[in-house]
């Protein structure tokens, strides 16, 4: 069975974060590990605003020894990070276990959250992590930050933010979230290995419960790269386990709402 590892943020009310991540895993079948890098929690009584509580740097550290010098991961997610050592932590562990299959998820802000962007945390994502990154998968805001520019509004803009990030060091660009461009008929998302690219395309869901969209989809590609496919090809299928889940998404309150990553296993998928 394949080895899975995912660092990330935990979601107390498991939609999004290592949650997520770990549905996600064993959904397709593979073995499933989580180094907890900060705990997100959720106020009914003020319109669900989040929380952020950040684990001491040497708990992470712990983790992340348990799962590279203990286990040995066959590919390794990140996710929300939350602070310069998490970031430099995950960078060290992947460089000396040299991990290949590595999956950059830039998780900079939550969606519906007023949490601070921490753009000095970005700018060392980009540094540290972005490099030693198989595929990195930045939402379109996402996308232009890492750029250095404007949000994408357009699949031109799209091809010029995954250039760009291709020059920063990673070596696919995998950008989600094409169904927000204006006039979409689609969900087209942008992949791009250096030389061509490919539109990845989808139903577009008409749904407001996309929570955990993203870490979703990170983790499917992460999954799927352990399982031996090739870059686009994980891709691909994570692009299909997206959009079944989020055909099948639900209201957990009035506030929040995830897919369903089991959607994929029903027989008339
Ligand atoms: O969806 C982004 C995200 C990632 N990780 C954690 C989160 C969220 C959003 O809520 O809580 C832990």
């Amino acid at each position: 069975m394949k080895k899975v590892a995912t660092i990330a943020g935990s979601d107390a009310s498991g939609g999004a974060g290592l949650e997520a991540d770990l549905k996600t895993f064993a959904e397709y079948g593979v073995y499933g590990m989580a180094a907890v890098t900060l705990i997100a929690t959720m106020d009914s009584s003020r319109e669900w605003a989040h929380s952020v509580f950040p684990l001491d740097s040497s708990v992470l550290e712990h983790q992340l020894s348990t799962i590279f010098d203990g286990v040995g991961p066959d590919a390794v997610k990140t996710g929300m990070l939350g602070s310069a050592e998490a970031v430099s932590l995950s960078a060290r562990f992947i460089r000396a276990h040299k991990t290949e299959l590595y999956v950059l998820d830039p998780v900079m802000v939550c969606k519906g959250t007023n949490e601070a962007l921490d753009p000095g945390l970005n700018a060392l994502i980009a540094e540290q992590l972005l490099p030693l990154s198989l595929v990195v998968t930045p939402n379109l805001f996402e996308a232009g930050q890492l750029a250095g520019m404007p949000t994408p509004a357009s699949l031109e803009e799209m091809k010029e933010a995954a250039r760009r990030i291709h020059a920063m060091g990673a070596k696919h660009v995998f950008i989600k979230g094409g169904g927000k461009l204006a006039h979409a008929t689609a969900a087209i998302d942008l992949f791009y290995d250096g030389r061509d690219f490919n539109q990845v395309e989808g139903a577009l869901i008409d749904t407001r419960w996309t929570h955990g969209a993203g870490c979703t989809t990170a983790a499917a590609i992460t999954a799927g790269l352990a399982q031996g496919l090739e870059p686009y090809e994980a891709v691909s299928r994570a692009k299909k386990f997206i959009t079944l889940s989020l055909r099948e998404s639900f209201a957990l309150n009035a506030w929040v709402g995830p897919g369903n990553p089991s959607a994929w296993r029903k027989p008339f998928n």
